[in-house]
Protein backbone atom coordinates (compact mmCIF):
# COMPACT_ATOMS: atom_id res chain seq x y z
CA UNK A 1 0.00 0.00 0.00
CA UNK A 2 1.18 3.27 -1.14
CA UNK A 3 0.35 6.60 0.66
CA UNK A 4 0.03 9.26 -2.55
CA UNK A 5 0.68 12.69 -1.56
CA UNK A 6 -0.18 14.54 -4.64
CA UNK A 7 -2.48 17.62 -6.25
CA UNK A 8 -4.15 17.46 -9.44
CA UNK A 9 -0.81 18.82 -11.47
CA UNK A 10 1.22 17.29 -14.27
CA UNK A 11 3.87 16.42 -11.78
CA UNK A 12 1.41 14.80 -9.65
CA UNK A 13 -0.52 13.49 -12.19
CA UNK A 14 2.51 11.32 -13.56
CA UNK A 15 2.47 9.46 -10.33
CA UNK A 16 -1.22 8.77 -10.58
CA UNK A 17 -0.72 7.60 -13.93
CA UNK A 18 1.71 4.91 -12.67
CA UNK A 19 -0.19 3.76 -9.73
CA UNK A 20 -3.76 3.83 -11.72
CA UNK A 21 -2.21 1.83 -14.93
CA UNK A 22 -0.15 -0.52 -12.14
CA UNK A 23 -3.14 -1.05 -10.15
CA UNK A 24 -0.95 -0.78 -7.21
CA UNK A 25 -2.98 0.29 -4.38
CA UNK A 26 -2.45 4.00 -2.83
CA UNK A 27 -4.40 5.72 -0.68
CA UNK A 28 -4.84 9.76 -1.97
CA UNK A 29 -3.37 12.65 0.85
CA UNK A 30 -4.71 15.38 -0.75
CA UNK A 31 -1.73 18.53 -0.10
CA UNK A 32 -3.58 21.51 -1.87
CA UNK A 33 -0.27 23.61 -3.15
CA UNK A 34 -2.68 26.62 -4.06
CA UNK A 35 -3.26 27.03 0.46
CA UNK A 36 0.81 25.69 0.86
CA UNK A 37 -0.13 22.62 2.51
CA UNK A 38 2.92 21.22 1.05
CA UNK A 39 4.91 23.69 3.93
CA UNK A 40 3.32 21.66 6.57
CA UNK A 41 5.87 19.67 8.89
CA UNK A 42 4.67 16.08 8.58
CA UNK A 43 5.22 16.58 4.66
CA UNK A 44 8.17 18.33 4.44
CA UNK A 45 9.39 15.19 6.54
CA UNK A 46 8.66 13.32 3.67
CA UNK A 47 9.25 15.94 0.65
CA UNK A 48 11.87 18.34 2.08
CA UNK A 49 11.85 20.53 -1.09
CA UNK A 50 8.41 21.17 -0.62
CA UNK A 51 6.84 20.11 -3.87
CA UNK A 52 4.63 17.37 -4.60
CA UNK A 53 4.29 14.33 -5.70
CA UNK A 54 5.57 12.41 -2.81
CA UNK A 55 4.82 8.42 -1.84
CA UNK A 56 5.38 6.29 1.50
CA UNK A 57 5.61 2.76 0.94
CA UNK A 58 3.64 1.24 3.77
CA UNK A 59 4.67 -2.17 3.11
CA UNK A 60 8.84 -1.41 2.51
CA UNK A 61 9.33 0.16 6.46
CA UNK A 62 7.39 3.18 5.73
CA UNK A 63 10.02 4.63 2.66
CA UNK A 64 9.38 7.66 1.35
CA UNK A 65 10.31 9.03 -1.76
CA UNK A 66 9.99 12.35 -3.23
CA UNK A 67 10.65 13.47 -7.38
CA UNK A 68 8.46 12.47 -9.47
CA UNK A 69 11.12 11.32 -11.70
CA UNK A 70 12.28 9.11 -8.39
CA UNK A 71 8.98 7.60 -7.68
CA UNK A 72 8.42 6.37 -11.03
CA UNK A 73 11.50 4.23 -11.01
CA UNK A 74 10.87 3.32 -7.63
CA UNK A 75 7.04 2.11 -8.83
CA UNK A 76 8.47 0.60 -11.75
CA UNK A 77 10.76 -1.80 -9.81
CA UNK A 78 8.01 -1.94 -7.33
CA UNK A 79 5.16 -3.64 -9.84
CA UNK A 80 7.68 -4.61 -12.58
CA UNK A 81 5.82 -3.17 -15.49
CA UNK A 82 6.15 0.40 -17.63
CA UNK A 83 10.31 -0.47 -17.70
CA UNK A 84 11.69 -2.77 -20.50
CA UNK A 85 14.70 -3.71 -17.90
CA UNK A 86 15.44 -6.75 -19.96
CA UNK A 87 16.03 -5.09 -23.27
CA UNK A 88 19.25 -2.71 -22.63
CA UNK A 89 18.04 -0.75 -25.90
CA UNK A 90 14.74 -0.15 -24.84
CA UNK A 91 15.97 0.76 -21.17
CA UNK A 92 18.57 3.01 -21.87
CA UNK A 93 16.20 5.02 -24.47
CA UNK A 94 13.37 4.97 -21.68
CA UNK A 95 15.48 6.61 -18.94
CA UNK A 96 17.12 9.14 -21.75
CA UNK A 97 13.70 10.39 -22.39
CA UNK A 98 12.16 9.87 -18.75
CA UNK A 99 15.33 12.41 -17.59
CA UNK A 100 15.00 14.81 -21.48
CA UNK A 101 11.42 15.40 -19.32
CA UNK A 102 12.85 16.02 -15.91
CA UNK A 103 15.13 18.11 -16.91
CA UNK A 104 13.88 20.43 -19.84
CA UNK A 105 9.51 19.72 -20.52
CA UNK A 106 8.77 19.72 -16.46
CA UNK A 107 10.93 22.81 -15.31
CA UNK A 108 10.36 24.71 -19.19
CA UNK A 109 6.24 23.92 -19.64
CA UNK A 110 5.99 25.21 -15.87
CA UNK A 111 8.06 28.67 -17.04
CA UNK A 112 5.37 28.46 -19.97
CA UNK A 113 2.40 27.78 -17.19
CA UNK A 114 3.85 30.73 -14.96
CA UNK A 115 4.43 33.19 -17.53
CA UNK A 116 1.64 32.55 -20.23
CA UNK A 117 -1.34 31.31 -18.41
CA UNK A 118 -0.72 32.99 -15.26
CA UNK A 119 0.58 36.25 -15.78
CA UNK A 120 0.35 37.12 -19.30
CA UNK A 121 1.49 40.86 -20.15
CA UNK A 122 4.46 41.09 -17.13
CA UNK A 123 7.27 39.74 -18.95
CA UNK A 124 7.30 39.51 -22.65
CA UNK A 125 10.47 38.37 -22.53
CA UNK A 126 10.00 35.47 -20.22
CA UNK A 127 6.61 34.55 -22.31
CA UNK A 128 8.85 34.71 -25.77
CA UNK A 129 11.84 32.61 -24.09
CA UNK A 130 10.22 29.80 -22.36
CA UNK A 131 7.22 29.72 -25.25
CA UNK A 132 9.91 29.48 -27.81
CA UNK A 133 11.76 26.81 -25.29
CA UNK A 134 8.41 24.83 -25.17
CA UNK A 135 7.75 24.98 -29.19
CA UNK A 136 11.16 23.60 -29.84
CA UNK A 137 11.19 20.88 -27.37
CA UNK A 138 7.69 19.62 -28.76
CA UNK A 139 9.85 19.48 -32.26
CA UNK A 140 12.26 17.28 -30.79
CA UNK A 141 9.32 15.07 -29.30
CA UNK A 142 7.50 15.06 -32.58
CA UNK A 143 10.47 13.59 -34.47
CA UNK A 144 10.75 11.09 -32.06
CA UNK A 145 7.08 10.09 -31.81
CA UNK A 146 7.37 10.16 -35.74
CA UNK A 147 10.28 7.20 -34.99
CA UNK A 148 8.62 4.75 -32.48
CA UNK A 149 5.19 4.25 -31.07
CA UNK A 150 5.68 5.76 -27.78
CA UNK A 151 8.80 7.72 -26.40
CA UNK A 152 10.80 5.07 -25.26
CA UNK A 153 10.17 2.42 -28.12
CA UNK A 154 7.24 0.56 -29.18
CA UNK A 155 5.57 0.06 -25.66
CA UNK A 156 4.12 2.63 -23.35
CA UNK A 157 6.48 3.68 -20.47
CA UNK A 158 7.15 5.49 -17.49
CA UNK A 159 8.83 8.44 -19.91
CA UNK A 160 5.19 8.65 -21.56
CA UNK A 161 3.90 9.02 -18.56
CA UNK A 162 6.19 11.48 -17.08
CA UNK A 163 5.74 13.67 -20.18
CA UNK A 164 1.63 13.02 -20.93
CA UNK A 165 0.17 15.20 -17.88
CA UNK A 166 2.45 17.78 -19.27
CA UNK A 167 1.39 17.97 -23.38
CA UNK A 168 -2.52 17.71 -21.64
CA UNK A 169 -1.86 21.53 -20.97
CA UNK A 170 -1.43 22.42 -24.48
CA UNK A 171 -4.21 24.72 -24.63
CA UNK A 172 -2.73 26.50 -21.46
CA UNK A 173 0.74 26.80 -23.15
CA UNK A 174 -1.26 28.05 -26.75
CA UNK A 175 0.46 25.21 -28.33
CA UNK A 176 -1.25 23.79 -30.97
CA UNK A 177 -0.99 20.08 -31.64
CA UNK A 178 -1.98 19.59 -35.08
CA UNK A 179 1.42 21.33 -35.46
CA UNK A 180 2.78 18.25 -33.68
CA UNK A 181 0.87 15.79 -35.54
CA UNK A 182 2.98 12.72 -34.23
CA UNK A 183 2.52 14.45 -31.07
CA UNK A 184 -0.78 14.43 -31.30
CA UNK A 185 -1.65 10.81 -32.61
CA UNK A 186 0.58 9.63 -29.44
CA UNK A 187 -1.80 11.85 -27.03
CA UNK A 188 -4.62 11.09 -28.33
CA UNK A 189 -3.52 7.14 -27.98
CA UNK A 190 -3.06 7.52 -24.59
CA UNK A 191 -5.99 9.67 -23.88
CA UNK A 192 -8.53 6.92 -24.25
CA UNK A 193 -6.57 4.34 -21.91
CA UNK A 194 -9.17 4.44 -18.65
CA UNK A 195 -6.08 4.75 -16.37
CA UNK A 196 -5.95 7.87 -17.32
CA UNK A 197 -9.47 9.02 -16.77
CA UNK A 198 -8.81 7.38 -13.64
CA UNK A 199 -5.54 9.12 -12.57
CA UNK A 200 -6.81 12.83 -14.37
CA UNK A 201 -9.41 13.11 -11.27
CA UNK A 202 -6.99 12.25 -8.40
CA UNK A 203 -6.94 14.04 -5.96
CA UNK A 204 -11.01 14.73 -7.64
CA UNK A 205 -11.05 17.87 -9.30
CA UNK A 206 -13.54 19.53 -11.92
CA UNK A 207 -10.74 19.91 -14.84
CA UNK A 208 -11.95 18.20 -17.74
CA UNK A 209 -9.66 15.79 -20.06
CA UNK A 210 -8.39 18.14 -22.44
CA UNK A 211 -8.90 16.82 -25.75
CA UNK A 212 -7.21 18.29 -28.98
CA UNK A 213 -10.46 17.75 -31.38
CA UNK A 214 -12.70 19.57 -29.11
CA UNK A 215 -12.75 22.65 -29.48
CA UNK A 216 -13.97 23.71 -25.97
CA UNK A 217 -10.56 22.65 -24.42
CA UNK A 218 -9.00 25.58 -25.86
N1 LIG B 1 11.01 18.16 -9.93
C1 LIG B 1 9.84 18.00 -9.11
C2 LIG B 1 8.91 19.16 -9.34
C3 LIG B 1 7.68 19.09 -8.46
C4 LIG B 1 6.85 20.35 -8.56
O1 LIG B 1 7.27 21.37 -9.11
N2 LIG B 1 5.63 20.26 -8.00
C5 LIG B 1 4.77 21.44 -7.96
C6 LIG B 1 3.38 21.09 -8.47
S1 LIG B 1 3.41 20.51 -10.18
C7 LIG B 1 4.63 21.90 -6.51
O2 LIG B 1 4.50 21.09 -5.62
N3 LIG B 1 4.67 23.20 -6.27
C8 LIG B 1 4.54 23.75 -4.96
C9 LIG B 1 5.49 24.87 -4.68
O3 LIG B 1 6.10 25.38 -5.63
O4 LIG B 1 5.61 25.28 -3.51
C10 LIG B 1 9.15 16.66 -9.46
O5 LIG B 1 9.22 16.29 -10.63
O6 LIG B 1 8.59 16.01 -8.57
Amino acid sequence: MIDFYTWFTPNGRKVALMLEETGIEYTTFPININNKEQFQPHFLAISPNNRIPAIVDRDNNDYSLFESGAILLYLAEKSGQFLNTSDRNVYWRTMEWLMWQMGGVGPMFGQVHHFTKYNKGISEYAENRYQNEAKRLYGVMNKRLGESQFIGGEDYSIADMSIWPWVARFNWQEIDLNEFDNVKRWYKEILVRPAVKRAWNVPENEQPLPDPDDSSSY
